[in-house]
Parts: structure tokens; sequence; C-alpha cells
């Protein structure tokens, strides 16, 4: 067998799109990757970072084996050491700090959902009793996720229907560079069927360029916007007034709340003027049913009105009667029966049941963050399940937010936390403000950090042990997009793990079984553990990979649109709640408003003297992902090798700077050196600044670190808890105040 060439069907996992590819394998090795055009989902797309898959994998920085620390933290010093004499250190390190400290003293933190299955993470947590779980994902969809399922039941984020859509917003989203496979449906839409395009973004972009209707407003009003848009559509009588009657409530109290919002005021708070506000909420309503507004990530990271932003933005679909109808947003429901029997979802396979009620109270944020906490969870849980026949989606709604895990670890207040796992994720340079974060990964009362990676990240440079992670390329993958609907998606492993690599099942099976979780980790193997999810359903793992997507009947042929005049919506009162009964209960206002961020020329005009720029951080740039794609030798640095942040032209040239010039980007918190790039298309106050960057090829200890402080924007950003989303928890990483000048 070993000189043949094996074509394997693979899902890429460099990115959360999971392209169908082939991948040509001969023996244990790769010699060539293609897109798979026949896959229903991907067909045929593959990205930069796809086509240097071969040299990322052989990159030498790969991690091979586990590793030991054995000098200080951040000494670099490190032992190898086996996965077995790991996991047992660890596990009685663990079981140390749950008997002194209880298991909510141990805390995971995780990314991008990377490999898109987070069961694994949530059986080991909810066994070991702690309900801390801390992710990305509050500043990124969770947040919106949670809402969706207080107001309409269902998690609607990342179902807009752009094939069949007349009218497509982006708002805060540059989907050219972050979401390629939707760009490509979104021009097809455009080019052959007219669809119009709304860009809402303070800066000019490919999709700003292309659109009908760009709106470039002040970084941070969004809410005033939602909020005119609603005014506007409303008293012109531009909503769907049947739907409104029959399937929402509150809508008379919305009425009355947007009055507050007349136009004029709108452009005033948003910069923009009162006839393109109104234009667009013309375009967008006249559209009706088939419009959407597409998933962006900007509105999430703008602190204390993230959340609430989409809360205007659903009432703005359901008033144009456009969910659950093809070209506005599409629901599919978890649960649903593929060939006569329904797959085991992850909410079943995390075990929630196991977590007592009194842990539950303990996650971190919980009176805070309420959206995003187990209350909310409890509140929205029942009507959900009773329509599905299982529990809802889980680890997105419920998330602790980091901004209380730094106090636990170095004050002890709530509690201590004395233990952190982190699974693909890279703390360091994906949260802020990094001091913060550095301060409490050095800290004593922090007595067990692990890793999970590919690589040495500078999160990594401060654990005590570092597990080494499989790629897409050498595990296999099943997954239904974290139970947002009842697809399921496998692929195959192309090669066995390198090195001693272990793919995410293993990792957690491993750690599960070293605190004495035995029994619950019976499966042998990621594919063992699949085929039992999947019995109910006839079909096996190998044919799951055959077919590459299953389907419920309600999606084919046609997607089966309006089920809820059926079903009635998963909510209380089995209506939309345009007026939340379950954020009235939660304490919080159950109507969307509009609230000026913690930081900004208006709220805190005394700050914006010395620091008169706007500054978001974060817009995307191929190929780069997050922290990822920073190594030499990969096709990443060799494309673009420092950090970029836009500036406007003219004011670029008034401060003394030019196209690729150096320049300091300075916050209240800290400051950061990043390239120029001159855009005359960017609003004149307005600065956009990479994040999470860090320099692979600086000494991976102390001070450098990797160099995470030199360009990393997160050194930058608000996390305050009076700053933050005051729903979700989230931090303030966009349109915070800043000063620039030339280095
Ligand atoms: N200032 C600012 N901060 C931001 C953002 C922003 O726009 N501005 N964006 C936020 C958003 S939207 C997100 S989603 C987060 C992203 O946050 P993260 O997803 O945590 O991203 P990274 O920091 O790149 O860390 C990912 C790490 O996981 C590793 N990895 C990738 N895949 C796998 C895998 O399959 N297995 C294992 N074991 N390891 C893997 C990578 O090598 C990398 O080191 O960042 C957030 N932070
Ligand atoms: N290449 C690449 N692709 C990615 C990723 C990656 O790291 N690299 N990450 C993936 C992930 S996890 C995510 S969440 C998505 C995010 O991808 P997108 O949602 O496209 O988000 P960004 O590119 O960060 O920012 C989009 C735009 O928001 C604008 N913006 C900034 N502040 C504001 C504001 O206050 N209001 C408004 N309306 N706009 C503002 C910026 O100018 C920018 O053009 O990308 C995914 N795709
Ligand atoms: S990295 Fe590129 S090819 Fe891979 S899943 Fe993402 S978009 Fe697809
Ligand atoms: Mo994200």
């Amino acid at each position: 067998m070993s000189n043949q060439t094996e074509i394997k069907k693979c899902n890429c996992s460099m990115c959360e799109k999971l392209c169908g590819m082939f991948v040509h394998v001969n023996g244990n090795k790769i010699e060539k990757i293609e897109p798979n055009k026949e896959h229903p989902l991907s067909q045929g797309y593959r990205c930069m970072r796809n086509r240097n898959a071969i040299s990322w994998l052989n990159l030498s920085q790969q991690l091979m084996y586990p590793l030991k620390r054995v000098g200080e933290r951040g000494e670099g010093k490190w032992q190898r050491i086996s996965w077995d004499d790991a996991m047992g250190e660890v596990g009685q390190k663990l079981m140390k700090i749950r008997e002194r400290y209880g298991a909510e003293a141990l805390c995971e933190i995780d990314g991008t959902e990377r490999g898109f299955e987070y069961w694994p993470r949530g059986r080991f947590m909810h066994l070991f009793g702690s309900p801390n779980w801390v992710n990305c994902v509050n500043i990124c969809s969770g947040n919106q996720i949670a809402l969706h399922k207080m107001i309409t039941g269902d998690p609607l984020v990342f179902g807009s229907d752009f094939d069949n859509s007349n009218c497509t917003v982006l708002w805060g989203t540059n989907p050219p560079l972050s979401w390629q496979t939707w760009w490509i449906r979104m021009s097809k839409s455009k080019r052959e069927r007219g669809m119009k395009l709304i860009a809402i973004d303070p800066r000019q972009t490919e999709a700003t360029e292309k659109a009908d209707l760009w709106l470039p407003l002040r970084p941070g009003t969004d809410g005033a916007l939602a909020m005119g848009w609603l005014n506007i559509i409303i008293n012109e009588g531009l909503y769907d007034k049947k739907f409104v009657e029959e399937w929402t409530i509150g809508f008379d109290k919305l009425k009355e709340r947007v009055q507050e919002y007349p136009v004029e005021k709108v452009a005033q708070i948003t910069g923009l003027k009162s006839e393109d506000i109104i234009k667009g909420a013309r375009m967008y309503a006249e559209a009706r049913p088939a419009c959407c507004i597409c998933y962006g990530v900007a509105t999430d990271m703008i602190g204390r009105n993230a959340t609430v932003v989409e809360h205007a933005r659903v009432a703005l679909r359901v008033i144009t009667g456009s969910i659950d109808v093809l070209g506005g947003t599409l629901i599919t429901r978890p649960g649903e029966k593929i060939n006569g029997g329904a797959y085991i979802t992850e909410t079943q396979m995390c075990l929630v049941d196991k977590l007592s009620s009194e842990q539950r109270k303990k996650a971190l944020g919980y009176d805070t963050s309420r959206i995003t906490s187990f209350r909310s969870y409890e509140l929205t849980e029942e009507p959900i399940a009773k329509m599905y026949g299982v529990p809802p989606m889980f680890i997105m709604p419920v998330v602790g937010h980091t901004s209380f895990l730094w106090p636990a670890i170095l004050e002890g207040k709530p509690y201590p936390v004395r233990a952190l796992i982190c699974n693909a994720t890279n703390t360091l340079a994906w949260a802020g403000p990094t001091k913060k974060i550095y301060d409490a990964f050095k800290s004593p009362n922090l007595e067990l950090h692990i890793e999970y990676d590919f690589f040495m990240t500078p999160s990594g440079m401060l654990a005590d042990y570092v597990f080494p992670g499989a790629s897409w390329m050498e595990r296999v993958l099943c997954s239904n997009y974290l139970d947002w609907g009842s697809m399921l998606l496998g692929g195959d492993q192309a090669i066995a793990p390198l090195g001693e690599r272990r793919d995410a099942y293993d990792f957690w099976r491993a750690l599960g079984r070293s605190v004495g979780q035995d029994e619950y980790w019976p499966w042998e193997n990621a594919v063992e553990v699949n085929e039992y999810r999947m019995k109910p359903m006839g079909i096996n793992f190998k044919q799951l990979v055959e077919m590459m997507v299953v389907l419920p009947s309600s999606i084919v042929p046609v997607f089966k649109q309006k089920k809820y005049e059926e079903t009635g919506f998963p909510t209380r009162s089995g209506k939309v709640e345009l007026y939340s009964s379950i954020l009235e209960e939660l304490g919080y206002d159950p109507l969307p408003y509009y609230e000026e961020p913690a930081e900004s020329p208006v709220s805190t005009p005394e700050v914006a003297k010395e620091y008169p720029l706007i500054l978001s951080t974060g817009g995307r740039r191929m190929p780069f992902y997050h922290s990822e794609w920073m190594h030499w030798g990969a096709g990443g640095r060799e494309k673009q090798p420092d950090a970029v942040m836009e500036i406007n032209t003219e004011t670029a040239h008034k401060l003394g700077i030019n196209d690729g010039d150096w320049a300091y980007i300075e916050t209240r918190r800290g400051r950061i050196k990043q390239k120029a790039k001159l855009n005359p298309g960017i609003l004149p106050n307005y600065v956009l600044a990479q994040a999470s960057w860090w320099y692979p090829e600086k000494p991976a200890e102390e001070p450098s670190l990797g160099g995470v402080w030199d360009s990393n924007a997160n050194v930058l950003i608000l996390d305050d808890i009076d700053a933050c989303d005051r729903l979700a928890g989230g931090f303030q990483a966009r349109a915070l105040l800043c000063k620039v000048y030339k280095a």
C-alpha cells in the first residue's frame, strides 16, 4: 500500500469555514491538496491559507510532543515529557485544587471554536464541576446568539440567505477579507439578480465600494443608526403588518421607544446625512421579506451598547417579516430527524445536567453579564427543548467574561481561580488588556496553566505544560456547526498525527481520565464516539464522509419556510418578543436603546483632547487569522511582514506620517507600533489597527515573549467592567480613543 496515492475527503479548518478538500496521501505524507468542487458548502473554494497548508504543516516550529516547564514561567526552559506522565501530574494538581478551593477554581479558555466541536470540553468541565468557561464568543457572535434566543427562540446569527436575498446589509463586516465564501455568493446575487448591498463601515473597503449605499458612520454609534432605521420603517409604515400582528408581542412599546430617535438626532449622533439614513432604511425594508442583515463582528466589540445593537437589528429583521423565509434569515432546528433518527447533539454530549444549580450560580460574571449566564440559558431552555426535543445550543450563550477572570486569579475575587486550561487559543494575543493577562499568567496564585496548541505561542511561553494538537490534516471532523441547525458535516483524517500530536477528543479524554472520569469516556477515539452519535441516523462515519453533509428533510429538497405557522416560536409566549420578557426578568431594558461607548468624543471629551482619534482594532486581513500565520515560511509574513494600521491620508500627512512609516498608536492603556497604510476613504478621525499581532522570530521568553507587546492592539483595549457590554460582558476593542504619532 505504501507507494500508492490515496485521495481522502477532508475539511480544512484553518478557519471556521471548513471548506471541503481532497488530500492526496502517500504513506503518511501529503502530496497535494485540491479543493473539492462537489462539496455542498464550499463548492471548490479554497483560500491562500489552504494553498500553503503543506508548508505550514512542515514548519519546524510545529510542536511534536508535550512540554513541561523547568525554569521560571517565561524563562523559556522546557523539558520533553510523555503524555501519560504529564496528564498524571496535571490530574493530581487539578484534584488538589478542587479539594482546596472548589471545582470553580478551574477555568477553561477557548477561542474561535477550532475544529467546530465543543462537547468534549463541556463534558470534562461539567463532570469536574466547574461552570467557568471563558471564551471569545461574547465579543464574537455568542452575545448575539444569546440575545436571539430570548427574542425569537432561535440562534439566527449565521442564517442570512444571500442566495435569494434582494437586499443584504453588511453591518460592520468586510467579507472580501473575512468571509470569502459568503462574499462569492453575495457577489453572484448582485451580478445575476441585482441584489442591493448596503455597507455600514467608517472605512472604505472592497465591500463598501461594491455597495449601492455606503454609510460611513462614527464608530460605535451603530445602535443609534439601528434605532433610526426602526423609527423610519415603523413611522412610514414600511413594515410587515400581518406578521407583526400575528407573530410578535410588544410592537406598540417598540413603536413608542423608537420615537426617541428621529432621523435628525440620529444624523447628529452618527455623523451621517439624514437623507442617507432614510435611503438605507427604505432600501432595506422595501426588499422585504427577502432582506437580510449579515453577521459582522464590529458591533460586538463596542462595549456597553454592543448586544443592544443586535437587539435593534433583530427587531429590524422581525418587523420586516424576514425571518424563516428565503432571502431573509433562515432558521434550521437542531434535533431534527435525518434518516428517521436524530444524531446526538453537542449539548447532549456536554452533560450540562451534571453541573449542579449551586455550581452554575458560581460562574464568573453570573450577576453582571446576565444574558450569557446559566440563568438566561435556563430561562430560554424550556420552550426550545420542548419544540426541538433536544436542549438548545449550549456553548455560545453560556460563557464567562475575561474581565472577571483576571481579578479572580490576581485577587481571589469573587473567589480564587487557581488553574487554567487553554484550548486552541492564544489568550495573550486575542484578549486584553495584555498587561492584565500577563500579570495573571505570572501570578503565583495560578498554580496550574495548561496550553493545547500547534505552536509555542506567547500564552504558551508563560504556561506550565504545553500539549501538541493535531491539525485538520491529522484528525477527523464531525460537526453540526455547534448545534446550530440540523446539518451534519463529516471529513476524514488525511494522515496519522505527526509526532505525538493528539486531536481534541484524545486531549480531553486524557484529561478526564486523569481526574477519574473514566466511565464517561468509553470510546477509544474520535471515530468511535462519532459513530455513537450518528447511530440513530443509521449511518456510519465512513458513509458520512462519503456524503460530506447530511441535511434533514426540512431543508431537502427545498427549505421549508415559515415553520412557525405550524409550531409557533420557541419562546415563552410562542411569539417573537420584541419587548423581551426575559430581558425584563434579568433586570435589563426589555427594549433596544442607544448608549455612547464608555470612551468616546461625546462621553469623555476631556480624554478626546489628548486622544483625538477614534480607534477600532481587529480589521481582518488575508491570510492572517487572528494570531495565526505570523510564522515565516507559511505564506503569511512573506506577504505582509508587519502589522498594519489604516489611517486617513490627509490626517496622516498632517501628522507627518507617510504610507509605510512606522507609527505609534497610544491609548490610556498603553502604546504599540504598526505600519501606516494610508486610505483616502477612511473617516478623517478614524484609525483601524490589526489585533493579535506577535513575532514568532523574536525570543520565546521574557521580556519579549515573541514580541507580544510590540504591535498587538490588545495592549490598547478597555475592559473596565463598567465599559463592557452591559448584557454579555464583552470588552471594548472598537470605537476607543487614541493618538497616533510617527515612530
Ligand atoms: N482587539 C481585538 N481583539 C480580538 C478581536 C478583534 O477584532 N480585536 N477579535 C476577536 C475574535 S472575533 C475572536 S474569534 C478571537 C480569536 O481568538 P482565538 O481563536 O483564541 O485566536 P488566536 O489568538 O489566534 O488563538 C488561536 C490559537 O489556537 C491554535 N489553534 C488553531 N486551531 C487549532 C486546533 O485545531 N487545535 C489546537 N489545539 N490549536 C489550534 C492556533 O495555533 C492559535 O495559537 O479574537 C478576539 N480578539
Ligand atoms: N482573514 C481572516 N478572516 C477571518 C478572521 C481572521 O482573523 N482573518 N476571523 C474570523 C472571525 S472569528 C470573525 S469574528 C470574522 C470577523 O470579520 P468581520 O465581521 O468582517 O470583521 P472585521 O474585519 O474585524 O471588521 C469589519 C469592519 O468593521 C469596521 N468597524 C470598526 N469599528 C466599527 C464600528 O464601530 N461600527 C461599524 N459599523 N463598523 C466598524 C472596520 O472598519 C472593518 O472594515 O472574520 C472571520 N474571518
Ligand atoms: S482557511 Fe481557507 S480553505 Fe480553509 S476553511 Fe478557511 S476559507 Fe476554507
Ligand atoms: Mo470571531
